[in-house]
């Protein structure tokens, strides 16, 4: 399987998954140039990142669409039993970030552009997605906040990885997370002790947290 990613982008989910259930996969970096290319076009209609191609050819589009369907065939520990209540509760937190979080909160603030030509409209859409992002995520922040350590049951799920990755996006907006979610950042630094989840940031050169 190929999997292509975006270092600190959405795709960190999935690649997380892949590499902490011993799947057999080639990462491969899309740059800037790559991503917007005709070649990219043709693995990935949307040119965007996560995209998994399989064996047969095929593509699986979807951060959260690829980390759980990785996470069930590869019998991950990082998904609850799919008929517990906290694997309902996981999807609740999946959903949550990919769907709102992401879209109305990140991208509003970051790419504004893209639902406006006009520059005064932007700045509009860009501070309001600055909000929509804050209340996002002092919802995601209550999850941490209320729970044994992780957001759903009292070890690391899909879920938290998600979380991580939309924690370091918070640094990138004020107020950061680390300034005003408290619970979300000590989690997302737990993440970060998982040795999976080490060999992912060393091999996407990212950088590890710091306070
Ligand atoms: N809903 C999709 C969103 C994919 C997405 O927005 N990917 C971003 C990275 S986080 C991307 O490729 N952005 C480049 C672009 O849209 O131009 C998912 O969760 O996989």
């Amino acid at each position: 399987m190929k999997f292509y990613y975006r270092p600190g982008s959405c795709a960190m989910l999935p690649y997380i998954v892949l590499e902490d259930s011993g799947a057999d996969y080639e990462a491969i970096k899309v740059d800037d140039d790559t991503l917007y290319s005709e070649e990219y076009k043709k693995i990935n209609p949307r040119n965007q990142v996560p995209s998994l191609i399989s064996d047969a050819g095929e593509l699986m589009t979807e951060s959260v669409a690829i980390a759980v369907w990785a996470a069930n065939k590869y019998k991950s520990d990082l998904i609850p039993a799919t008929d517990s209540w906290d694997y309902g509760r996981m999807m609740m937190c999946l959903n949550f970030m990919a769907s709102q979080q992401h879209p109305l909160g990140f991208a509003f603030y970051l790419r504004p552009f893209r639902w406006h030509d006009d520059e005064a409209v932007q700045n509009v859409l860009k501070e309001k997605g600055r909000q929509n992002w804050l209340t996002m995520m002092d919802r995601t922040n209550s999850w941490a906040k209320e729970g044994a350590g992780w957001l759903v049951g009292d070890k690391m799920t899909c879920a938290d990885a998600l979380a991580w990755v939309h924690a370091r996006w918070g640094l990138r907006v004020e107020p950061k997370t680390n300034e005003a979610f408290p619970e979300l950042w000590a989690l997302a630094k737990r993440v970060e002790e998982r040795p999976s989840v080490q060999r992912v940031i060393e091999m996407s050169g990212l950088e590890p947290i710091r306070d």
